[in-house]
């Protein structure tokens, strides 16, 4: 092959090689153009100087240079095709950014302490056979007071002591059968879930609740006018006081992580009886933790249970005081203020 064809080859494959590397849009079709022409097998500049062995040996020198310069041009241009491609990747660059540098500390969200004790509260009592249940916030006068055998005349139900709402009457209510002249309010005990259950479901039961209760109470270092309590029912045939000490005993081994002796102390409620005041005795004391009692038999007949044939226990324990016993937590205002120094702790 004549000196003069042999250059005019590396020249057009310069230009060719350039525009291939210029149209290539991404990193595959520029690697595609590169080893069509520089590829060390089958690539077209090793196609072209295979064919320098062709050329007469007196024109060897000058062909052997136009092939190399040849070939760093095609490579610069393959370099221009990457460096543009880098530069226009997704990425901004910034040239103030140190890749170097710690970057920012991401801090985790955390599970309120609150739910955290419901979770467990639900694991521990799941473990016992008790079943969460749920009932609305708002509810009516009949579930909240009339059904759990609180009387027309009882002072539970004055206004000062609830949330009822504004269209709601609560003297209206006093004489209230379900859904009659019954005033909506939100509600102040779980209680109420209760007899929603009971009237759901036929005997025989295990359930629990727990939910936000409402009541007008001051805040101060261990109440709060919103707090969460947990209810528990159990109803069956021969269901005595000793099951429910039991399951509290058990609930409070486990809640607490040591044996827990736990006190009952004669008390009253309109929807049990007997009843009691739960205290558990932790850290050298006796804490109050919640009410309990036989189911009275009014509440039965008012859900149309047969209090001849079943018995039953329940119980309401406030969540909060729960948490703060196993948290060392002092002022139950803690939980509620949304400090997330505070919080981070749980
Ligand atoms: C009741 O609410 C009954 N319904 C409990 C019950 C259920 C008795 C089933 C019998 C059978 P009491 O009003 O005592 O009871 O409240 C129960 C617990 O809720 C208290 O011991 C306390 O731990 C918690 N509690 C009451 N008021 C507040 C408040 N303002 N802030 C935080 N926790 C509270």
């Amino acid at each position: 092959m004549a000196l003069a064809e042999f250059v005019q080859q590396l020249d057009q494959l310069v230009v060719e090689a350039d525009q291939a590397f210029s149209a290539a849009t991404g990193q595959e079709a520029l690697e595609a153009a590169r080893i069509e022409f520089l590829g060390a097998k089958a690539g077209r500049l090793k196609a072209v100087q295979k064919q320098l062995a062709t050329v007469p040996v007196a024109d060897k020198p000058a062909a052997g240079k136009r092939l190399n310069e040849v070939k760093a041009a095609i490579e610069a241009a393959f370099e221009t095709a990457t460096a543009r491609l880098e530069n226009t990747s997704d990425e901004v660059r910034d040239e103030t950014f140190d890749p170097t540098l710690p970057g920012p500390a991401w801090s985790l969200g955390k599970v309120h302490p609150i739910t955290q004790t419901i979770l467990l509260l639900k694991d521990i009592m799941g473990r016992l056979g008790f079943t969460p249940v749920e009932g609305p916030e708002i509810e009516d006068s009949w579930h909240n007071f009339d059904a759990l055998n609180v009387p027309a005349i009882h002072p539970a139900r004055d206004p000062l002591d609830n949330f009822y709402l504004a269209h709601a009457q609560w003297w209206g209510a006093q004489s209230g059968d379900q859904g009659h002249g019954s005033a909506d309010m939100l509600r102040s005990q779980t209680s109420t879930v209760q007899i929603r259950t009971m009237q759901q479901q036929p005997p025989p039961l295990r359930i629990i609740s727990l939910g936000r209760v409402y009541r007008p109470d001051t805040a101060d270092e261990t109440h709060y006018p919103m707090f969460h309590q947990m209810e528990g029912l159990m109803v069956d045939r021969g269901v005595t006081m000793a099951d429910l000490k039991t399951v509290l005993r058990l609930f409070a081994t486990a809640y607490l992580g040591n044996s827990v002796p736990v006190r009952f102390r004669p008390s009253f409620f309109p929807f049990t009886e007997p009843s009691v005041e739960v205290d558990y005795y932790w850290n050298g004391r006796w804490v109050e933790f919640g009410g309990a009692g036989m189911v009275d038999p009014n509440v039965f007949q008012a859900v149309g249970y047969d209090p001849d044939e079943v018995t039953g226990f329940a119980f309401g324990l406030g969540v909060e005081r729960l948490c703060m016993i196993r948290h060392g937590i002092r002022d139950i205002r803690d939980l509620y203020t949304n400090d997330v120094r505070f919080l981070a702790q749980f």
